[in-house]
C-alpha cells in the first residue's frame, strides 16, 4: 500500500506572524516526510475550488478575503495516515478552544475577527487531500 498524502497551508496569519518553520516543524518531527513546498498567493478561482463546500456559506466571503490577505506557505507531506495525523496536530477549527499541545491551541487564539484565525489547513480525506494538491501544486 503506498503511504497517503495530505495538503497542509500554514494560513496568512501563521507565515505573518512566522510561524511557518515552527509549524512545519512539527509535522516533520512526527514523522511524516514533505514531499513538496510553496509559498504562494491564492487567487479567488483556487479558493472557490478549495473551499467549494463551504461556498454560500456566512463565513465564506470574510475566509475568503483572509485567505487573500497574505501570502500562505502550501506543503504536501506523506505517511502511513497522515491526513488523521495532520488534522490531529491541528487541533480543532476554533483556536480558543483548540487543545494545548496542538497547532492551534499553541499558537492561535481569538483575534476578534468573524474569521477563526486559525493557521493551518489540512486535508480532510484522501479524495479532498487528491483535490487540494491539485489545486495548490498545478
Ligand atoms: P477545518 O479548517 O478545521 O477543516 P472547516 O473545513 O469546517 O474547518 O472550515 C474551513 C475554515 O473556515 C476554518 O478553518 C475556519 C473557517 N470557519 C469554519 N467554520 C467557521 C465559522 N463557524 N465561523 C467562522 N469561520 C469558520
Ligand atoms: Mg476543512
Amino acid at each position: 500500500m503506498s503511504a497517503e498524502r495530505t495538503l497542509v497551508l500554514v494560513k496568512p496569519d501563521g507565515v505573518s506572524r512566522g510561524l511557518s518553520g515552527k509549524i512545519l516543524a512539527r509535522v516533520e518531527a512526527k514523522g511524516y516526510r514533505l514531499i513538496d513546498l510553496s509559498l504562494v498567493s491564492a487567487t479567488r478561482e483556487k479558493l472557490e475550488a478549495h473551499y467549494a463546500e463551504h461556498v454560500g456559506k456566512p463565513f465564506y466571503e470574510p475566509l475568503v478575503e483572509f485567505m487573500l490577505s497574505g501570502p500562505i506557505v502550501a506543503a504536501v507531506f506523506e505517511g502511513e495516515r497522515v491526513i488523521e495525523g495532520f488534522r490531529s496536530l491541528a487541533g480543532a477549527t476554533e483556536p480558543t478552544t483548540a487543545a494545548p499541545g496542538t497547532i492551534r491551541g499553541d499558537f492561535g487564539r481569538d483575534w476578534g475577527l468573524k474569521v477563526q484565525q486559525n493557521l493551518v489547513h489540512g486535508s480532510d480525506s484522501v479524495e479532498s487531500a487528491e483535490k487540494e494538491i491539485g489545486i495548490w501544486f498545478s
